[in-house]
């Protein structure tokens, strides 16, 4: 049974290519700085909005159109829809995919039949991987959506929910483990808060360290040696989130004495949720050596919550892959399509449009930004503009060797710091443009 059957397999064309259903710079076997595009990205495509989404907002119902799901949650429901993913992830070359342990598997009454669905369903997952060569880039839990979860899962105040959270994270990290998993990641869901007048802190961000402990702990004791990642995100659900921004997160794991063994994914929503570029969460996590993997997506402006749309700026995109190749890539991470289409966009071929042109988007950004560090424009300013560090006073400074008397000294006999130089944003700005 085909459920696309309208739509060819997606290829590459190039630039001149007018054809919509073709890839026009997304081109899995050329090489951009020493590796494929294929290997670059490792794009993948999430099973919660492409395959879950129903086009439901706050004001207004379903609106798209899944021909081939019957709307209920039945495992047999769940299991054709792992034939249509697969179908749609082989027509994109897609080479993974990720999920939440309910996107793929019905939940049932009990813990015991929510593991028992979860199970039937990894079965298949398992078979249509082996079968076209498709892999799993991340597993996760969800544990927001569920009423149990109203006051977080780690972070709840009801210990049953922490041992619930706790039990349900085990059978999706077995589960991640058994299908080759890449990565496992946590996002913070609803461990935050909505007022600190009825907020233990301290207890509460002690219960996820000690949760995350619990995790590694069993990932080693199951094998699993994939990444795990946090997300961070500000808020929505909570008004605080835990997990605030990169900055955050790594505070906490290195509080927690945790950054060994988790690093972040980064999503170009929360970024702006926070206050922040995506560029600035991607570089202040590799510079600390913790950008493992991205959630690429895009946030709108004027609506100012979390829209995920899909990445189709080019300028958006340049900046990711400078501050990704900067650091070779994110392997065994990837960029995965955190993204969903509009409720507008209720046709399945939408789901098309919108995921080539994300990996487009991506492609001509990665092209973009390997020839800017190749001609070494950037890195050529930037070493230039902090020479008066590589000699002198400056080198000094770096080495630790002077105290502050010692510069002091250093500045009574000179009498006044040496002039600056010009910051040339706006040049600087108008030589990225040159690029575009
Ligand atoms: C929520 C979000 C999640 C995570 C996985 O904003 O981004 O879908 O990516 O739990
Ligand atoms: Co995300």
């Amino acid at each position: 049974m085909e459920y696309f059957a309208d739509i060819p397999q997606i290829e590459y064309e190039g630039p001149q290519s007018k054809n919509s259903l073709a890839f026009k710079h997304y081109n899995p076997e050329e090489i951009l700085e020493g590796q494929s595009m294929r290997d670059l990205f490792r794009f993948s495509i999430c099973y919660w909005h492409t395959f879950r989404g129903t086009g439901s907002d706050p004001f207004g119902g379903a609106t798209l159109q899944r021909p081939w799901d019957d709307g209920s949650n039945s495992v047999e429901n769940a299991l054709k829809r792992v034939d249509v993913a697969f179908e749609f992830f082989e027509k994109l070359q897609a080479p993974y995919y990720c999920f939440h342990d309910k996107d793929v598997s019905p939940d049932g009454d009990t813990l015991k039949e929510a593991n028992d669905n979860f199970d039937r369903i990894a079965d298949k997952l398992q078979e249509a991987q082996e079968r076209t060569g498709i892999k799993l880039l991340w597993g996760t839990a969800n544990m927001f959506s569920h009423p149990r979860f109203m006051h977080g899962a780690a972070t709840s105040p009801n210990a049953d929910v922490f041992a619930y959270a706790a039990a349900q994270v085990k059978k999706a990290m077995e589960v991640t483990h058994r299908l080759g998993g890449e990565n496992y990641v946590f996002w913070g869901g609803r461990e935050g808060y909505m007022n600190l007048f009825n907020t233990d802190m301290k207890r509460e961000l002690d219960h996820l360290a000690q949760f995350m402990h619990l995790a590694v702990e069993h990932a080693q004791k199951i094998g699993f040696k994939g990444q795990f990642l946090f997300e961070p995100k500000p808020k929505e659900p909570t008004k605080h989130q835990y997990d605030f921004d990169a900055a955050a997160c790594l505070n906490f794991l290195r509080a927690n004495d945790l950054l060994d063994h988790v690093k972040l994914n980064i999503e170009t929503n929360h970024a702006t949720l926070a206050g922040h570029t995506m560029m600035h969460e991607l570089v202040y996590s590799s510079i600390q050596g913790a950008l493992g993997s991205i959630d690429a997506n895009t946030g709108d402006l004027l609506l100012g919550w979390d829209t995920d749309q899909f990445p189709t700026d080019i300028y958006l995109a340049t900046q990711c892959m400078l501050a990704i190749l900067d650091q070779g890539g994110l392997a065994p991470g990837g960029v995965n399509f955190d993204a969903k289409v509009r409720r507008e966009s209720f046709e399945p071929i939408d789901l098309f449009y919108a995921h080539i042109g994300g990996m487009d988007a991506f492609a001509r950004g990665a092209k973009i930004a390997a020839q800017i560090r190749k001609d070494g424009v950037l890195s050529d300013f930037v070493a230039k503009r902090y020479t008066s560090y590589d000699e002198g006073i400056g080198k000094q400074i770096e080495a630790g060797s002077l105290s502050f008397a010692d510069l002091e000294a250093y500045m009574l006999e000179k009498g006044d710091s040496a002039p600056n130089s010009s910051g040339r944003q706006e040049w600087i700005e108008n030589v990225i443009n040159d690029y575009l």
